[in-house]
């Protein structure tokens, strides 16, 4: 009898103990004698019958002669791993290659369980967890989120201490959980570390990593290309730093700075405290005023100078204002209006299917390794990359949205080479936005409320080689008031289609001047984006603010221990291909506890222009704002960003100059109550 796919799941469990240890609830796979790696060959027999006596359930695993793991050159067991360092993502291309060459699911199951004492633990699970969302015979599986799998990543080191006397002493049912404090980075000294809520943010820092996991830079040249890739690396990049700059103004801090210089010295520091539980290593801290230096790092097979990056940037640019990327041939492709975006994403980000990549080189990605090892550009240390060299990690550290910004002024860059937009490709004629408001749960209108919440995780699944059972912690997280958007719009034509368009921006620049409308549009963050049908006359439209198509739900993100606490710990997280999205704990910037003034602006688009002819019956599209839609086209036609992806038409200096009347603008006030509200549905 074929295997159930979800027995693949296990695979993830315990990260660090040999396949043959039990997993899950009570499970053992029957793993083949020939499959163990070689220091438990002699003592197999042993191993079974240790681990195998009282299991509840038993996975055969079919033996079929062993892949190939030769050519998949060493990474070690305890190394860290990071898809920005090609050697690494030549690697996980090679295993991902692999999980998708086998035959069925059985084969697949073979497959891994041989790979998953050989090769390093991160690698292992994301090649896999790749190979699970794009094999079409374990699709609907649900993936474990990464905090479950690899707490360390996201978690203070002083907790996993604390978690294993917790653990050991304290029966399973009795344990308190442990809270990680939100100040554990830095202190108040630290200007920037007044954004850290937003940095560190568990939530975001999966919402990223998995926005990764979905469009992998290797691999497959399917599962790689996908609809808009470039595209959407540009647009979901540009609106974390948009975020970003609307949570600084909110704490009185500026925008952020490019950081295009290698050659200066950077003065934001930052100190993870995170310790890796698989590399048994502490990630490497980065002090105040560092400068960048060339890497050579034989052990990674890395050499990347600062004037490397500068001639990938210069002929970057030239491509930008000559309107025309030159391929590995010397012909000339286009950077056409609509299109041109997605290949200089696909040639800025970089990937396999950059075109010409001798050329254009590994920009983006270099720049992560070249700030990721400013500490040890030349392995002198003996020290691996810090947080910035790795998608799961990378957004704590404040050179994250400083290496954004440059990446996005280059497709800023761009975009301004682009015919504006004219009023027809703006207006709706006929439709006309009357009047936007938003109601709070307290029915104050136009005020939306945030507050600190605290939530509970566990982190038995990471924690390997401990007593079984749940162990909790408990952090503190930025949350949201729900609340309802009314529009009411009238239609003076037949019964007809819009798209509903929701953005907010600050009203007032970190000085409290009055915006001019070319630095606003940079401003604006996408809150939401629907198809509305109009009726002729006078429609009233309500939204709530959990239906956005940003966001995911909270327990999508995390899995939701207070609606659904696992009672044996054999419950597999919900986390699929759905799971990507802006988590919705997040949808609204934190605001002031004075009420922080934001524009909120309202268009109705021509259905006609932004409708995608197809199916999505039965695919999840949640968060399908920054994630796309799985194996199908990105469900919007305009441009991303749209209409605030370019500069505006002559005349338009402010926002009130741009509207048409197909577009509405409310002032909003963001409330921010500094309060810790306590995890919901539990007592202790
Ligand atoms: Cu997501 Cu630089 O691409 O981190």
């Amino acid at each position: 009898m074929a295997t159930d796919k979800k027995k693949l799941l296990l695979l993830f469990d315990r990260p660090q103990e040999p396949t043959f240890v039990t997993k899950g609830n009570n499970s053992v796979f029957d793993v083949p004698i020939n499959y163990l790696p070689e220091k438990y060959k002699p003592i197999g027999v042993q191993l079974f019958n240790r681990f195998g006596e009282d299991a509840s359930e038993r996975i055969s695993v079919k033996e079929i002669p062993p892949p190939n793991l030769d050519d998949i050159p060493e990474l070690q067991r305890n190394e860290n791993f990071s898809l920005f360092i090609p050697k690494h993502r030549k690697i996980a291309g090679k295993l991902i290659r692999l999980f998708l060459a086998a035959k069925n699911v059985d084969e697949l199951l073979s497959t891994a369980v041989y790979a998953r004492d050989r090769v390093n633990a991160y690698l292992f699970h994301y090649a896999l967890s790749v190979a699970l969302l794009h094999r079409s015979d374990t699709q609907n599986l649900d993936l474990p989120s990464l905090i479950h799998v690899f707490p360390d990543k996201y978690v203070d080191s002083q907790v996993f201490a604390r978690a294993r006397e917790e653990a050991n002493i304290v029966p399973e049912g009795s344990r308190t959980p442990i809270e990680i404090p939100i100040d554990f980075t830095a202190s108040d000294l630290d200007e920037e570390h007044r954004i850290a809520y937003f940095r560190e943010d568990i939530g975001l820092n999966i919402h990223h990593w998995h926005w990764h996991l979905i469009y992998p830079f290797d691999g497959t040249r399917e599962i790689v290309a996908k609809n808009r890739r470039g595209e959407l690396f540009y647009y979901m990049h540009q609106q974390i730093q948009a975020r970003y700059n609307f949570e600084r103004l909110c704490n009185s801090l500026k925008r952020v700075k490019k950081l295009s210089n290698m050659r200066e010295p950077i003065p934001e520091a930052y100190f993870p405290k995170l310790d890796s539980l698989v590399a048994s290593r502490t990630w490497p801290s980065r002090p105040v005023n560092q400068t960048p230096s060339d890497v050579n790092r034989e052990i990674d097979q890395i050499r990347v100078n600062i004037d490397d990056l500068d001639r990938w940037r210069d002929r970057i640019f030239d491509a930008i204002h000559s309107g025309n990327i030159v391929d590995g041939n010397g012909q000339k492709i286009p950077l056409t209006e609509f299109e041109g975006i997605d290949l200089l994403g696909n040639v800025i980000e970089a990937s396999i299917i950059t075109p010409n990549r001798n050329f254009y080189g590994d920009y983006h990605n270099m720049g992560h390794v070249m700030l990721g090892y400013v500490h040890d550009p030349d392995h002198r240390f003996l020290e691996p990359f810090a947080v910035m060299a790795d998608p799961a990690t990378d957004l704590r550290d404040p050179v994250f949205f400083r290496w954004h910004a440059n990446i996005d002024d280059m497709f800023q860059e761009f975009k301004a080479t682009l015919p504006r937009y004219t009023v027809a490709q703006l207006n709706y004629p006929g439709v006309t936005v009357a009047n936007v408001s938003v109601q709070n749960q307290g029915g104050q209108p136009n005020i939306l409320n945030t507050f600190w919440q605290q939530s509970d995780l566990d982190l038995s699944r990471g924690m390997d080689f401990q007593p079984r059972g749940s162990v909790f912690v408990r952090f503190t997280h930025l949350q949201n008031q729900d609340f309802t958007y009314t529009i009411t719009v009238n239609n003076q034509g037949n019964n007809r289609m819009g798209t509903c368009r929701i953005f907010l921006a600050p009203k007032f620049d970190e000085r409290g001047n009055p915006w001019l409308f070319r630095n606003q549009k940079d401003m604006f963050i996408e809150m939401d984006r629907f198809s509305v049908s109009l009726k002729q006359g006078s429609n009233t439209i309500t939204r709530n603010s959990t239906e956005s198509s940003l966001t995911v739900p909270f327990e999508r993100t995390f899995r939701d221990l207070d609606v659904n606490r696992p009672t044996g710990g054999d419950e597999l997280e919900r986390f699929n291909f759905c799971g990507c999205g802006w988590p919705q704990h997040m949808l609204l910037p934190r605001g002031t506890e004075a009420g922080f003034q934001c524009q909120l602006f309202v268009m109705i688009s021509n259905y006609a222009d932004d409708r995608v002819e197809q199916n999505t019956d039965g695919i999840c599209s949640d968060g399908d704002t920054f994630c796309g839609i799985k194996d199908k086209l990105y469900p919007d036609r305009r441009s991303m960003g749209y209409p605030f992806d370019r500069q505006p038409r002559q005349g338009v200096d402010t926002l009130q100059q741009f509207l048409t009347p197909n577009m509405r603008v409310q002032d909003v006030n963001i409330k921010f109550t500094n309060r810790v509200v306590k995890p919901r549905n539990r007592n202790n």
